[in-house]
C-alpha cells in the first residue's frame, strides 16, 4: 500500500523541525539559528477515520496505527527538510539537494514565521518581514527546482521521445514520474492548460509552466504561518487572507500539548484543553494560554489541516480490505487489520492491486462486505467501504 507523504518546508529557523516532532512525535533538533536541520526527518502522523468496528460492535485489531473508541488512527509519512534560501533551486545553500529529498511527496507543506521575524537566510531580524515575500519565494524555488530537473537533458530525451508514437501523458512519463506522478495527474494538467505537442520544441517558459501546473493541480502547497503565539488576534486576522490554502499555527503550542499528554497533565490532546483541580498554577496557566490562542479566529490545529490535506485537497478515502465479508477479519481472525487510503474513483480492482499485485493479477470479483453483494472490478469504492476481493489464490 502506498503511503501518503507530506514535505515540510520553508526558509531556515521557521519552526520547521518543531512542527515535525510535535506531529510525529519524534525528536528531532531545534534551534534558534538557520541550518540546525542538516538532513531530512522521517517520520509518521495519523490522521483519523471512523472505524467500521462500531457496526461490528467488536473491537478492531489495526496492523498499523491504534484506533481509540472507533476512531481509526492512519498514518502519513512526514518529511522535515533543510531551511531553503532565495536561489535554492540554483543549489544555494545546498537547496538542490535537500528539495530532491520532497521529489515525491503528495504535497508540501510551507511553513513560514508568521511573526516576521526571521529573514530570508533564517537569521533573527529585527526589522519586521512581511511574510508574503518568503511565500512567494519559496513558491519560486519550489517551481523553478522541479522545471530545472526537468529541463536536464531535454534535448536528447525529446528527440526520442518525439519519434515514437506514445501519447504525450506515456512520453512525460520518464521524466515526471520520479516526482511521483502517474499518467492520469499529466492528464489533469494537459486537461487544464495546452503545452507543445512536440517536446523537442518545449522552451524554458513551458517547463516554468509545467512545474506551476504540478503544484496548481498535483501536488498542492498549503502554508501554515507558524509563531502566531506572538502575535495578536488583529494581526493573525490580517495575515489569514494573504494567500489561499493559508492557516495560522503555533508549533511551540503543538509540542506543549504533546508534552503535557505525555505526562498525564491532560488526557486528551483536543483543542480547548480540560484543566484539572489539582494542577499547579503554573499549569493551568499554560492551558488557559494554549486555550485562548486556539480561540481565535483564524488559528488552526495542524492535525487537522494534515487530514483537511489527505481528504479535502487530495480527496482521499479510507477503504477496509478484508478476508472474510461475514466476520470482516482477514486470515488469523484479525477484526478490520488494515485501512488504506485510496483516490476517490478508485474501482475495486484498484483496491487489489493495492493489497497487492498478485490479488489484482488474479482479482475474480468483490464482495462488498456491508450488502454482500458481489461487484465488479469497475465498482467504485466508497469511503468506509468494507470489501473482500475474491481471487485466483484463494
Ligand atoms: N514563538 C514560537 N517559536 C517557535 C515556534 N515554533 C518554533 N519556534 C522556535 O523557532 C526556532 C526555530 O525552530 P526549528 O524548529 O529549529 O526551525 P526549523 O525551521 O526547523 O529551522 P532549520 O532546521 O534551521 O531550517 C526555535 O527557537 C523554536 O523554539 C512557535 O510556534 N512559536
Ligand atoms: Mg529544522
Amino acid at each position: 500500500m502506498k503511503r501518503i507523504k507530506i514535505g515540510l518546508v520553508g526558509k531556515p529557523n521557521v519552526g520547521k523541525s518543531t512542527i515535525f516532532s510535535a506531529i510525529t512525535k519524534t525528536p528531532a533538533e531545534i534551534g534558534n539559528y538557520p541550518f540546525t536541520t542538516i538532513k531530512p526527518n522521517l517520520g509518521v502522523t495519523f490522521i483519523e477515520h471512523p472505524c467500521p468496528e462500531t457496526e461490528l460492535g467488536q473491537k478492531c485489531n489495526p496492523k498499523e496505527g491504534t484506533c481509540v473508541n472507533g476512531t481509526r488512527m492512519i498514518p502519513v509519512e512526514i518529511i522535515d527538510v533543510p531551511g531553503l534560501i532565495p536561489g535554492a533551486s540554483e543549489g544555494k545553500g545546498m537547496g538542490n539537494e535537500f528539495l530532491d529529498n520532497i521529489r515525491d511527496v503528495d504535497a508540501i507543506l510551507h511553513v513560514y514565521d508568521a511573526s516576521g521575524k526571521t529573514t530570508a537566510d533564517g537569521n533573527p531580524s529585527t526589522e519586521h518581514i512581511d511574510p508574503s515575500e518568503e511565500i512567494a519565494f519559496i513558491r519560486e524555488e519550489l517551481v523553478n527546482w522541479i522545471a530545472s530537473r526537468l529541463s536536464r537533458d531535454w534535448e536528447k530525451f525529446a528527440r526520442k521521445a518525439d519519434s515514437t508514437s506514445e501519447r504525450i501523458e506515456a512520453k512525460l512519463m520518464p521524466k515526471v514520474g520520479t516526482f511521483g506522478l502517474k499518467e492520469r495527474d499529466i492528464e489533469t494538467i494537459l486537461l487544464k492548460e495546452v503545452f507543445p505537442a512536440r517536446l523537442s520544441i518545449w522552451k524554458d517558459e513551458d517547463f516554468v509552466s509545467f512545474a506551476s501546473a504540478i503544484f496548481r493541480y498535483v501536488k498542492p502547497i498549503v502554508h501554515l504561518g507558524n509563531k502566531a503565539d506572538d502575535l495578536s488576534p488583529t494581526e493573525i486576522e490580517r495575515l489569514s487572507g494573504i494567500t489561499e490554502n493559508n492557516f495560522l499555527v503555533s508549533g511551540l503550542f503543538e509540542m506543549a500539548i504533546g508534552r503535557a499528554l505525555a505526562s498525564g497533565i491532560i488526557s486528551s490532546p483536543d483543542t480547548p484543553l480540560e484543566t484539572k483541580p489539582e494542577l499547579k498554577d503554573a499549569q493551568k496557566d499554560a492551558i488557559a494560554r494554549i486555550n485562548s490562542f486556539f480561540n481565535i479566529p483564524h488559528t488552526s490545529r495542524i492535525g487537522k489541516i494534515i487530514s483537511g490535506i489527505v481528504y479535502g485537497l487530495l480527496h482521499y478515502i479510507v477503504v477496509f480490505p478484508v478476508y472474510d465479508e461475514g466476520k470482516w477479519c482477514d486470515r488469523e481472525g484479525n477484526i478490520l487489520p488494515d485501512a488504506f487510503l485510496m483516490r476517490e474513483g478508485s474501482s475495486a480492482l484498484d483496491l487489489a492491486f493495492s493489497v497487492h499485485t498478485e490479488i489484482g493479477e488474479g482479482f475474480i470479483r468483490a464482495i462488498n462486505g456491508r450488502t454482500r453483494m458481489v461487484v465488479s472490478k469497475e465498482y467504485q469504492l466508497k469511503d468506509g467501504d468494507v470489501i473482500k476481493i475474491v481471487t485466483r489464490r484463494t
